[in-house]
């Protein structure tokens, strides 16, 4: 299956795709993996590679609706020192809603340069737990950032270090059951 219809699969069938914490559970993965399916190559787990904005709180802008406001900042930074700048003296970066705000943006920025806003990409749980245990296997990941859809996988060989795919490939999974 690709990753998105394996998430689904194990949204019905038990809780979601794995979320693997530590390396006791990945240890117990790769055993599992071994025991069940020998033959398999790469195996998903429930970890994919999205874009996410930086103002994760998604009620800010709710209660704050009459004191919103967009500030152009006049200095070059690198996108994490900008995300620092703008939390440091203004709430973060610009979350950009609909075209509205994105046309309010436009009228205030003043130079021809391109000007950071709050979109990055990172690795997400399928179950929005913490990404802290990261065993990728070396050189890995390595799909271009160009790539829209790129999930991870697990395996038998290497310890069961971590690749990264194209999500729409066909490989089995790992399911995690709540119950
Ligand atoms: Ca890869």
């Amino acid at each position: 299956m690709s990753w998105t219809e394996a998430q689904s699969y194990c949204r019905d069938k038990h809780t979601d795709l794995v979320t693997i914490n530590d390396r006791n559970e990945q240890n117990d993965i790769n055993q599992l993996i071994q025991r069940e399916n020998s033959s398999a190559g790469r195996v998903w787990i429930g970890l994919k590679d999205t874009w996410i904005w930086s103002l994760s709180d998604s009620d800010f802008y709710r209660e704050n609706e009459s004191h919103k406001g967009f500030v152009s900042v006049q200095e070059q930074k690198d996108w994490t020192e900008a995300q620092k700048h703008c939390t440091q003296y203004h709430t973060d970066l610009a979350s950009v809603r609909n075209a509205t705000e994105n046309h309010q943006i436009q009228n205030i920025i003043t130079s021809p340069e391109q000007a950071w806003i709050g979109l990055y990409r990172s690795w997400v749980w399928s179950d929005n737990s913490n990404f802290t245990f990261k065993p990728w296997k070396s050189n890995e990941p390595n799909i271009g950032a160009k790539n829209d859809s790129i999930c991870a996988s697990t395996g038998i060989s290497d310890e069961g270090r971590w690749t990264d795919e194209l999500c729409r490939e066909l490989h089995h999974f790992v399911c995690y059951d709540g119950e």
